[in-house]
């Protein structure tokens, strides 16, 4: 309550009043000039400047605004296209042509973005502006806007950011203001910890990513089309996008999904990678309360020969809930476990909050006290919120100086032996009785150096707490790549880290909400996710853990967790047929790991995120642009995960070509719809004829399984070995695959021989090499 009410009378006192306001549109065109990549199209009241970069990425800046300074970015903007023009246009408008994208400015401000053929795939009409009346408020008071565009009539949109509902994004509203729903979300819960003015949109026409650089609060209000409405004629999708203050300007970025997700990548940076034990089975729950606990869970996975890599400690562990601290009489040799659980193979990764415990005394606070690293409000004094340790203060993460400061923090971490971080509450998080969680919107901070408030600078707050613990880690140990991921973040997030569901609620909806996640993630460009497997609360049924389990075991992060309050989630605990069915997936994600190391890999350097959407490489076909109970796994894999109680068959929907089902070994002929058995014991997963899986062998060595093409066709997958846990440059082996005489050939690229074991499976069998 008392938190709830500072918040309040600190935003009172603490922001501009904005008094009357009117609207201001650009107006009418009245000339250009050519810069490079395109030029400055000036109206009567606004300007634009367009600007195609050499990847083909359409920069546009309304009002002066350039693409620097940006969160999202990951390095100097990509270099103007030289060869974009800017013409006239017919009707008194400007284009600029360029080889992979023609934009089309019209006399009063409307911006089109087409095919270089002409289709259209984005028409944004003139935005508008709100700005006091008064010169004076003007100065003080940030303009909001609004803009709106026009997509297909067929078109789907994905994205956002983290959205319990979809992937595909239906008519409605979404906020973007990252939130912590309290206790657990369920589908209908939004905006959720990431949000990000990320729009993916699919048409037949073609893909094209759309991205706002603006961190501040919006909404974005999408309306799909309709074809032959009304009169016969298409009404077309619609997208409103509507921010409370901060720089108009967008990239749009047109291809194919892979190579819009590429331009993407190239522009807000690659996805960290992760060390080859994070992609191993995981476990983690508030309140093991002890290491006697924490041994207990490791060997019971040991005991039943269920393969673990990692388990996460939770807040429990620290003194008195404060970061950086443990609790010795319940954890009294931290380094000492960590190392038994290594000589297993286990890894330990700590959680680490931002707030810190408002006491003198408090180490941290008195370090960043005296290095003024907390943020404070109008008033200059620090802002004192409410989370686990009692009264704290919060780290201002958009200072450069106060990243290294928190960075060089993590030392006690690698001290006490963990392996990897796990950030939390970094929306940021203060509880509140009323009203909004987190901080002031007034509250000042750095923003590098420029200056500003809460207003700009909630939505980077987990972005740059991520930055912070990468850098820190790297310095700390350079010659380990660092893991860490993070419950909040924004465009670019993926630079340092992945992210998690949250704190999904325990049942069918949020096993539903989990898949959905971790697709339109992926979709933003951030690749590495996974829910809480089980669900964060309650207690699920054994059949529910199991579809979860077997889910996750599909999922980038596999980890199971929850709530301190929350039923068990270890495999054992839901009685023998679960645990059988359960350790199969365990296993059969073991077999998995050199093909998630290389998705790994390729996500790294391509962007494209290893779960993919099932119309991934067939954007074309409807029926699955719609589909959301099924996923792409790398090129090779289609997963189809139960989702919905009691049922031991379900339709899975094929993209074109043949499909093997791995179980069985039955081939199925894309596109159109299967039934296929779905026994408790497993989920359906077909693998594409032509492809070639590395798995792990019963030894552990890397093996190849190979899915015979169809006859006429050739295949090909590719295997990136684990290259450690540094940053050696890791090598691509390409293998193709074709049939001769009926028989599998598989040949590696530039080498004579396979150089792995070949295994072909499916019902067609033949040699290998
Ligand atoms: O640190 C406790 C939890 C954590 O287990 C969970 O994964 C986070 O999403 N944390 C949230 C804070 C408490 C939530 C009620």
């Amino acid at each position: 309550m008392r938190w709830a009410w500072r918040r309040r009378r600190a935003d009172a006192a603490g922001l501009p009043r904005r008094g009357a306001e009117r609207a201001r549109v650009p107006g009418a065109v009245r000339g250009a000039e050519p810069l490079p990549g395109g030029g400055v199209v000036r109206f009567a009241r606004s300007s634009l400047r367009v600007r195609v970069a050499a990847g083909g990425a359409v920069f546009c800046g309304w009002d002066g605004a350039e693409p620097e300074p940006s969160y999202a970015l990951a390095g100097p903007v990509p270099e103007a296209d030289e060869r974009a023009v800017l013409e006239p246009d017919t009707d008194g408008g400007w284009r600029v042509v360029s080889e992979r994208v023609l934009v089309v400015v019209g006399r009063h401000g409307t911006v089109e973005v087409r095919t270089p053929g002409g289709v259209v795939l984005r028409r944004d009409l003139p935005p508008r502006w709100w700005e006091p009346v008064d010169p004076a408020a003007r100065e003080a008071v940030e303009a909001r806007w609004t803009q709106r565009s026009e997509v297909a009539a067929d078109a789907r949109f994905f994205g956002l950011g983290g959205r319990a509902v979809g992937p595909r994004l239906r008519d409605g509203a979404y906020r973007l203001w990252n939130t912590d729903p309290g206790g657990a979300f369920e589908p209908g819960d939004d905006p959720l910890y990431i949000t990000m003015p990320v729009q993916l949109v699919v048409a037949d026409a073609g893909t094209h990513l759309a991205f706002h650089d603006n961190t501040w609060d919006g909404r974005v209000t999408l309306r799909e089309g309709e074809e032959g409405a009304g009169s016969g004629h298409d009404r077309p999708g619609s997208c409103e996008v509507r921010m409370d203050g901060g720089p108009l300007r967008s990239w749009v970025m047109v291809g194919t999904p892979a190579r819009v997700l590429h331009t993407w990548a190239t522009l807000t940076g690659a996805p960290a990678l992760p060390p080859a034990w994070a992609l191993g089975p995981q476990h983690a729950r508030w309140g093991f309360g002890s290491e006697r606990e924490v041994r207990r869970v490791v060997t019971g996975y040991r005991e039943r020969g269920l393969p673990l890599s990692v388990v996460h400690l939770d807040i429990d562990h620290y003194q008195g809930h404060r970061v950086f601290t443990v609790d010795r009489e319940r954890f009294p040799d931290l380094p000492g476990l960590a190392a038994e659980l290594r000589g297993q193979g286990v890894r330990l990764v700590s959680i680490v909050d931002p707030a810190v415990k408002a006491r003198p005394g408090v180490a941290e606070y008195d370090s960043g006290a005296a290095a003024g690293a907390f943020v404070r409000d109008a008033r200059g004094r620090e802002v004192r919120g409410e989370v686990w340790p009692g009264e704290c203060v919060f780290p201002d993460f958009t200072d450069p100086g106060v990243r290294k400061w928190w960075g060089g923090l993590y030392a006690e971490r690698l001290a006490q032996g963990f392996s990897g971080v796990w950030h939390d509450m970094n929306e940021p998080v203060s509880f509140a009785a009323f009203g909004d969680p987190t901080l002031p919107r007034s509250a000042r901070h750095s923003l590098e150096g420029r200056g500003g408030d809460h207003r700009a600078a909630h939505n980077v707050y987990g972005l740059t707490m991520a930055r912070a613990g990468y850098e820190g880690l790297r310095e700390l140990r350079p010659q380990e790549r660092p893991f860490l991921f993070s419950r909040s973040g924004w465009a670019g997030m993926q630079r340092y880290g992945g992210t998690w569901s949250g704190d999904v609620a325990t049942g069918w909806p949020g096993l539903r909400a989990s898949l959905a996640l971790v697709l339109g993630l992926g979709l933003c460009g951030v690749p590495y996710s996974g829910p809480d497997v089980g669900g964060f609360t309650g207690h699920p049924s054994p059949e529910l853990f199991l579809r979860w389990f077997q889910l996750g075991a599909y999922l980038p992060l596999f980890r199971t967790h929850a709530a301190h309050d929350a039923g068990r989630r270890e495999p054992w605990e839901f009685g023998a047929e679960v645990l059988e069915h359960a350790g199969a997936a365990l296993r059969e994600r073991t077999r998995l790991l050199p093909y998630f190391v290389t998705l790994a890999h390729l996500a790294q350097r391509t962007g494209a995120p290893y779960v993919r959407p099932v119309w991934w490489r067939s954007p074309e076909d409807r029926a699955l642009r719609d589909c959301e109970d099924a996923f792409l796994l790398g090129d090779s894999l289609l997963v189809a995960p139960v989702l919905e109680q009691g049922t031991d068959r379900r339709a899975v929907r094929l993209p074109r070509g043949r499909w093997y089902d791995t179980a069985t070994g039955q081939a199925h002929e894309g596109p159109g719809q299967v039934l296929l058995d779905a026994p408790l014991s497993r989920i359906p997963v077909l693998a594409r004829a032509g492809s070639v899986v590395p798995v792990a062998g019963a030894d552990g060595q890397v093996e190849l399984e190979v899915w015979p093409p169809a006859a006429g066709r050739t295949g090909g997958g590719v295997l990136v070995p684990d290259t450690g846990e540094g940053w050696a440059p890791p090598s691509v082996v390409r293998f193709t695959t074709r049939l001769r005489d009926g028989v599998v050939v598989v040949e590696r690229e530039g080498a004579e021989g396979v150089g792995y074991p070949v295994r072909v499976r499916g019902a067609e069998t033949g040699a290998g090499d």
